[in-house]
């Protein structure tokens, strides 16, 4: 019932405001460069939704949760999954827990050149982390998982740094991990974890 009046209002207002634009006086010169600024806009948003579309680049939206006081109850995350983990068909995943104040495992070795999935929780409060010439910067929420996939470039030693303040001894948390060559790198000897499902 109410719908037709205020269906009828709301054209009103459009069309005094499409009136109202008519009669602003535009220069040409002006025209033309609000068009050349339209235009810009246009193709830095064009560029930008392209290259999350083929990058797979996904909204925070897409979440994956998790029970961060039972951690170790839970079948993924449990202390004995925790670390680098390599699968049947050769892929890599790096399972860490952040904690009050430090990274678990404290140290891993993964191989240079190669594309690493690493799966970040958080045990307690707000925590992020920080891979200097990495791609790696996230936070790691309390509940939810973060997973973040990097390769690194070339063999060294990498910190771990968190970089939420977490506390008083937020400078002090962090960890390290040797980056090997990738012909010397080992797989270490485990059984992969099942991820996926178990997150309860
Ligand atoms: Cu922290």
């Amino acid at each position: 019932m109410q719908t037709e009046p205020l269906k009828a209002k709301c054209g009103q207002v459009f069309r005094n405001f499409c009136a109202q634009v008519q009669a602003i006086h535009i220069d040409q010169l002006e025209l033309k460069w609000i068009t050349i600024s339209m235009l810009v806009i246009a193709l830095f948003v064009g560029i930008i939704t392209i290259d999350a579309f083929f990058h797979g680049v996904n909204p925070p939206s897409k979440v994956e949760t998790i029970d961060s006081a039972s951690l170790h109850l839970n079948k993924e995350f449990a202390e004995e999954n925790l670390g680098v983990q390599i699968d049947d068909k050769g892929d890599i995943t790096i399972r860490m827990v952040a904690g009050r104040y430090s990274f678990f495992p404290k140290h891993i070795n993964v191989p240079a050149e190669t594309s690493l999935t690493f799966r970040w929780v958080s045990m307690d409060v707000l925590h992020g982390v920080h891979i200097p010439m990495t791609n790696m910067s996230t936070m790691i929420v309390p509940g939810y998982v973060a997973e973040i996939t990097t390769t690194f470039p070339k063999p060294g030693e990498y910190p771990v740094l968190c970089n939420e303040y977490c506390g008083l001894g937020h400078n002090h948390m962090w960890s390290n991990i040797s980056v090997i060559a990738k012909e010397d790198w080992k797989a270490p000897v485990k059984s992969p974890a099942k991820g996926g499902s178990n997150n309860e």
